[in-house]
Formats: structure tokens, sequence, C-alpha cells
């Protein structure tokens, strides 16, 4: 198949799916053309049956906001075209469902009918979608996309009743790449405790520093907080409030999260809403357990007590005590740990969810074609 893939090339969850899914598909055979505002930063454009095409955004003085989602429009219509593409799959559906809305209608003007898919990840619907600003584009680009893909079924279904959707959806969990992830040797002086994530209020930032804080009155531990964004700032100040300060690390963005990973001795994912939350399947792919709030679609990938623990949303005595409870219980941890990399390998790798899209794409371009 030839396949156009859309998304946020920057950092977050929902462009490094996009990303690792178009390297796999590549890796299996396909044609792959990535069309967005810059190169994905996880995207290795020497690998084979790999292309990138730059969406530029001329500018003119009487925009005050350059009109992106045509420029991507009229580029997927272009690419489309000139490779014979046949489907275009956009990750995130603010705008990029919109422009893959408007290009399938200019490729059609032009006796090309092809199928566009949605995969929708999670913030798209229940903080950008949810706007109203953008509700009814939103409802509107669902409605209009010939496949839709959702990341969990709690992302699914709250979809469904937000939008008041009827439509067929597919449930398709995100995948890790296991010989990215893997398990690696500990050789911390004291527990690492890791966060990873954009920094935005919806991830609750600060209560890693919270649970790091009661930690440290039990034992000692250091905390990794590895990102950027707007609660950076309040986090660094409430680590020095709490005078904790010296037992966390802020790297900023990185690019080797896989080495980190294996390298920290558990993971701590305190937000407030979660569709899927990539970074606790990468954890586990590193076989490092994770404490986690019990929502959104987290449940769906962690195991309550078996390959990690979930807590409610803020209360972080609770994840404190469960974090000291598996670092000084070695036969927990060692089980979680293992339970964890199970979980990641049977359920969640590119083998067992890549050929879940083939087939999507497959009856997409078949309806379409029909
Ligand atoms: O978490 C973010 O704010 C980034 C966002 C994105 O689109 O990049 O992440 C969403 O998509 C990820 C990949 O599917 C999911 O793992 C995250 O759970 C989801 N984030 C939220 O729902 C808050």
């Amino acid at each position: 198949m030839r396949v156009g893939i859309t998304c946020y090339p920057t950092y977050g969850g929902s462009g490094i799916v996009a990303t690792e899914l178009g390297q796999e598909l590549a890796h299996r055979g396909h044609e792959v053309h990535f069309i967005t505002y810059a190169n994905p930063i996880r995207l290795d454009t020497s690998l084979d049956r790999v292309h990138y095409h730059e969406v530029e955004v001329a500018t003119y003085p009487l925009f005050q906001y350059p009109p992106y989602t045509l420029a991507l429009a009229s580029r997927m219509a272009e690419v489309a075209e000139r490779y014979s593409l046949d489907i275009l799959h956009v990750h995130y559906a603010i705008p990029h469902s919109i422009s893959a809305y408007l290009a399938r209608g200019i490729l059609a003007s032009r006796g090309i009918q092809i199928p566009i898919a949605t995969t929708l990840h999670g913030t798209d619907i229940t903080l950008v979608g949810t706007d109203r600003s953008y509700f009814l584009i939103t409802k509107f680009a669902i409605e209009q996309s010939d496949g839709i893909t959702a990341v969990s079924r709690n992302l699914c279904d709250r979809m469904k009743a937000v939008f008041e959707i009827e439509k067929p959806v597919r449930v398709i969990y995100n995948s890790v790449n296991l010989e990215r992830y893997h398990p690696a040797q500990h050789g911390n002086a004291e527990p690492v405790l890791v966060h990873v994530s954009n920094f935005r209020p919806v991830k609750r930032t600060l209560d890693c520093v919270r649970i790091l804080a009661k930690v440290r009155e039990r034992m000692p531990a250091r905390l990794w907080m590895v990102g950027d964004g707007p609660d950076r700032g309040p986090a660094e100040r409430l680590a020095q409030e709490l005078g904790v300060a010296n037992a966390v690390d802020f790297p900023g963005k990185r690019s080797d999260i896989a080495s980190l990973m294996a390298q920290a001795d558990l993971l701590l994912l305190p937000s407030e809403l979660e569709a899927f939350g990539l970074v606790a399947l990468e954890a586990m792919a590193c076989g490092v357990p994770t404490v986690a709030t019990n929502v959104g679609g987290i449940p769906e990938v962690i195991t309550h007590g078996h390959d990690g623990f979930l807590c409610e949303v803020g209360d972080s005595d609770a994840m404190a005590a469960r974090v000291v409870e598996l670092l000084s219980t070695a036969s927990l941890y060692r089980q979680f740990a293992e339970q964890g990399r199970e979980t990641a390998v049977t359920r969640f790798s590119s083998d067992t969810i890549v050929p879940q899209y083939e087939a999507f794409y497959k009856e997409l371009i078949e309806r379409t074609r029909g």
C-alpha cells in the first residue's frame, strides 16, 4: 500500500505513535509518505520506503493567522496525486482531519477517490475538541472521516458520548518497539523515579515533586523530570519549597527516552486524564514498574496489582506509599517488572498492532473502490 501520514511532528505521544507506525509499515514493505510542517522528531528518513514532504505555509500581511490547515490540505492532495497514495491517515483530529477532508474533495474533483482515516489520541477529543471554538468542526471531522480509530476503549466511549456519534470506531491500541525499549541493568546509587511529559496541567507534574518529598521521608530517592512545558517552572519552585531541589533533575526534552527510561527504577504518571499513557507502555517494555492514576485508558494498559499500581488523581500520599512498597519489596518489584515486559510483548508489540492498521486500511480502500 501507499500510505500518507500526517501528525504533529514535535514532542508528543500522537506524533511518536504516527512516526513509529509509519516506520513499521515501511519495514513491512509499504510506501509511506509523511506530510507535515517539520520532520517528525523520531523519523528516520534514511529508511527505505519512508518519504517526508514538508508543508510550507506562505504568509501575507493580510493573514493574522497563516492558514496551515489549507496549506496542509493542498500539500496532501498534491502528494496523494503525485505518488498515487491509497489512503491518507491523520493523527489527532484538529486540524488534520479537516485538511484531509479538503484534500479528499480536491482529489475527487480531479477524478481520484481515496479514503481518509483519523486516529483520535486524547486531548483532540477531551480538551481541544470539547472547547466551544472547535466542538462543531471536530464533530464534523469525525463524521466525515471514512474510518476512525481511537487509542483506547475509554477514548472511544468518551468520544461517542461527547459528540453524540454512533459511527463505528475501531479501538487500536498504541504499540511499542520492543527492540528499542528493553530492560537494562540499574546502577543507581539511589532509586530513581522518572516522569516524562510535556509538563501541561493535565499531567499534574507537581504531584511528582510532592510524591518524591513524601518518599524521601521514608527512604532515599531521586526524581528525573524529563521534558518541558508550562508547569516546569512551578515544579522547580515546588521542589525548592519542599526542600528536595537537590534530589530533582530537570534534563529538559530528550531524544534518548528509551535508554533514560531503562535506567530508571520507577515511572510516575499522576495525570488528571490520559487516553492511553504511551509513556507507561514504554516503561513496561523496559521492565520499569509504573505508579499511575486510575483514569481514562490507563487501566486498559496497566493492570493494578499485577504490573503496576493505580491510585486516585491527586492522592500523592497513596502514590508515595505505593512507590515505597515497590522499592522496598524486591519480590513485588521483580514481579511487576517481569509482568510489565510480558504485557508489552503479548498485547502491545508492533507485530500485534501494526497488522490491525493494515487490515483497517485495506477495508477502507476496498470500500472506497467498491
Ligand atoms: O499527552 C499529551 O498531552 C500529548 C498527546 C498527544 O497527542 O501527543 O497525548 C495523547 O496521545 C498519546 C498517544 O496516543 C496518548 O498516549 C496520551 O495518553 C494522550 N494524552 C492525553 O490523553 C492527555
